[in-house]
């Protein structure tokens, strides 16, 4: 059976990629930082699933601490190792860029020069982000300039650099997936999609009158985490390590998706949509369109989800949820919570 640590598991990323790996067989280790606000709720599900049982392991683990890592690593010796855990709010970075360098820029570090020290053969996927591309002109491919915009943007150039340099070195297979965003309904509700998206909801149980935000005019090529996890797992399988962007091709304003969102339950934005300097941030990135030839040429990977369809299913979600929230257990701070 083939194994497979995954970092950031109790994250939307983690827990899709978690799911697809069981699907395909694999025995699953997720590493998770322990928090104070609770269980991991994006894992409960397969914590109880008997379909995975004797083959899902959740850990304690934190991106600041090798000797947990390298126990776990030589314990497991897994064949694929998915580093996606990070402080991933960019907004978040400007406020405490330094932990955002260690926990984003440096621990992948630890990770590939763990794997390199222990002598395994582990497969090593780094999740970088289409924000390294930060200023530079759209469409962005993986020959685009890098021009990053943010310390968590620095972190992610720092981390990508590393894992291409331990493959061109040490002969690592080392991959970094440039991932363009991709939201879910288990996305953090500090990021704008599901900042909106919930909004939507309250409003419409009138349990909510506004939703703050700040710069509409941000365009972002928006697509569905499951897919991207399954361009993660593709890329591990490919003979030759390589990088790669994983994008829909098609890009669009926070405002158009304020449009279809508060659309898709017959209201207008504009009567609830106000602006708060406070999310702005000292440097925006303005315009992210990725193009995923590269992936699509050698990985065959395309796209399942629509731009209109993704808006859509995380309304839907939202409505349907009975539950207030699931618990966000990434570590940046949410912002709703923070204007409340
Ligand atoms: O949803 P966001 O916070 O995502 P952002 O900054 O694009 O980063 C996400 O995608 C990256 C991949 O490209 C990942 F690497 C990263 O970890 C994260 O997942 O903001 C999207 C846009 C920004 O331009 C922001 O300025 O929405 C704008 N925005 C406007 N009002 C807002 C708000 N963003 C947030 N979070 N909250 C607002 O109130």
């Amino acid at each position: 059976m083939r194994k497979a640590i995954v970092t950031g598991a109790a994250g939307q990323d983690g827990s899709y990629l978690c799911e697809l790996l069981l699907d395909k067989g694999y025995e699953v280790h997720g590493i998770v930082r322990r928090t104070s606000s609770g269980g991991e709720t994006r894992l409960t599900h397969l914590e109880h699933d008997p379909n995975a049982s004797g083959r899902f392991f959740l850990h304690h683990g934190d991106q600041l601490d090798t000797g947990r890592l390298v126990q776990l690593l030589s314990k497991v010796e897994p064949d694929e190792f998915y580093n996606l855990a990070a402080q991933s709010h960019v907004r978040v970075s400007f406020e405490i860029p330094e932990s955002t360098v260690d926990v984003t820029g440096v621990a992948p570090l630890r990770a590939l020069e763990s794997i390199r020290l222990l002598g395994l053969e582990t497969r090593f996927y780094q999740a970088s982000s289409s924000e390294m591309f930060g200023s530079t002109n759209p469409p962005q491919n993986e020959l685009s300039p890098l021009h990053p915009r943010s310390p968590y943007a620095c972190a992610k150039v720092l981390a990508h650099h590393l894992t291409v340099n331990y493959r061109e070195s040490y002969g690592l297979h080392a991959v970094s997936g440039i991932l363009f965003n991709h939201e879910s309904p288990r996305r953090g509700e500090n990021f704008v999609t599901r900042k909106i998206t919930k909004a939507v909801s309250a409003i419409v149980r009138g349990e909510q009158q506004h939703l703050f935000l700040g710069n509409l005019d941000a365009k972002r090529d928006w697509g569905f985490a499951g897919d991207y996890v399954e361009a993660m797992w593709r890329m591990l399988q490919a003979d030759s390590p390589d990088d790669f962007v994983v994008a829909t091709g098609e890009a669009f304003s926070v405002q158009q998706f304020c449009d279809l969102a508060f659309g898709h339950v017959g209201l207008k934005w504009q009567d609830y949509v106000r602006y708060d300097a406070r999310f702005e941030r000292p440097a925006e990135v303005d315009h992210l369109l990725g193009d995923a030839s590269k992936a699509k040429a050698i990985l065959d990977w395309t796209p399942t989800v629509s731009f209109e369809e993704l808006v859509t299913r995380m309304v839907d979600a939202d409505l349907q949820s009975s539950d207030k929230s699931v618990v966000d257990l990434t570590t940046e701070h949410n912002d709703a919570h923070s204007h409340s």
